[in-house]
């Protein structure tokens, strides 16, 4: 039976430091999507985009210095989170377009709030801080520990994903850390595969063992792809470039044993940043890697 697939746009850069994030669901169905995910045989229907507040409407120092713009965070969070479950109560699969990688909470709130999942986690960050930890103060740095209930996020209904435990959680890529996040990390039960890790063993038993993670006594897999996992020679479009990581190749790889896997329940594209990308080769990059993740082939 075919997969239908509905595109579900987050257009807030209300968890980033930078403008610009919000126009990735724009660039990225300007780069073909649609016609992307229909070459990978599956059947992809467009529900727009989720109202986000204006930046015009909200005080510029919204939220503490350390949980920047917290309250537009909960509130497209929250709206996601509703979207995303509704989507799989429906049959479809829910893709995500953000947006900057708070988006995550929602995805995850939404995917794991009728289901046991587990999460492969593709980026240059560990995405681990919490309020206490935080260097930045923007909650892009936050949504694993948010969905997990770590530190400060213990109890926090709207951020805590229901059936989301640390266990099947697995970061792949990881290259940038910073020091508090790093223990707090070590002292969860995530598994952490790093830049390191891919260079050793490679890409395809990495992502395999992600996959083994994420599928253990679960009901299928939320998979998070942050465009800034690739390295920025590829993907420049982002708003943290971080020197690196992975080839165009090795993403590709990833993705279709994704693919092969048939365990994806719900996706998501984050940190598109069409301001910073050079012809929108980073957003057309996340529809290629979107085909391969649904098993797009060539022959
Ligand atoms: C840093 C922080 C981050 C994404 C940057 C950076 C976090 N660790 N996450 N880009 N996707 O500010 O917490
Ligand atoms: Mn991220
Ligand atoms: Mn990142
Ligand atoms: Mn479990």
């Amino acid at each position: 039976m075919e997969r239908n697939v509905r595109i579900l746009g987050a257009p807030t850069d209300y968890g980033a430091n930078r403008r610009g994030v919000d126009m990735g669901p724009s660039a990225i169905r300007y780069a073909g999507l649609a016609g992307e995910l229909e070459s990978a045989g599956v059947s992809p229907t467009d529900a727009g985009d989720l109202a986000v507040p204006h930046h015009a409407t909200r005080d510029a120092d919204a939220g503490a210095a350390n949980a920047k713009h917290v309250q537009e965070v909960e509130e497209v969070t929250t709206s996601l989170a509703d979207a995303v479950s509704t989507a799989l109560a429906e049959g479809t699969t829910p893709l995500a377009l953000g947006g900057d990688h708070s988006i995550a909470i929602g995805s995850l709130v939404g995917s794991a709030r009728d289901a046991d999942i587990g999460v492969i986690w593709f980026d240059a960050h560990g995405d681990f801080n919490t309020p206490s930890t935080s260097p930045s103060g923007n909650v892009h740095g936050m949504p694993l520990a948010a969905a997990l209930g770590v530190g400060d996020f213990a109890g926090v209904e709207w951020a805590n994903a229901a059936g989301l435990t640390e266990e099947n959680v697995a970061i792949v890529g990881l290259r940038s850390v910073d020091g508090a996040e790093a223990e707090a990390i070590r002292d969860s039960d995530v598994t952490v595969y790093t830049m390191s890790d891919i260079d050793e063993r490679g890409v395809t038993e990495v992502t395999n063992d992600a996959l083994d993670v994420a599928t253990d006594g679960t009901d299928g897999v939320h998979v998070s792809l942050d465009l800034d996992w690739l390295d920025p020679r590829e993907a420049p479009g982002v708003g943290t470039p971080v020197r690196g990581g992975v080839t165009y190749r090795e993403a590709h790889a990833a993705m279709e044993l994704v693919a092969r896997s048939e365990a994806m329940r719900s996706f998501e594209l984050v940190e598109v940043n069409p301001i910073l990308d050079e012809h929108n080769e980073t957003a057309t990059l996340a529809t290629e890697l979107a085909a391969s993740a649904f098993g797009k082939r060539i022959l």
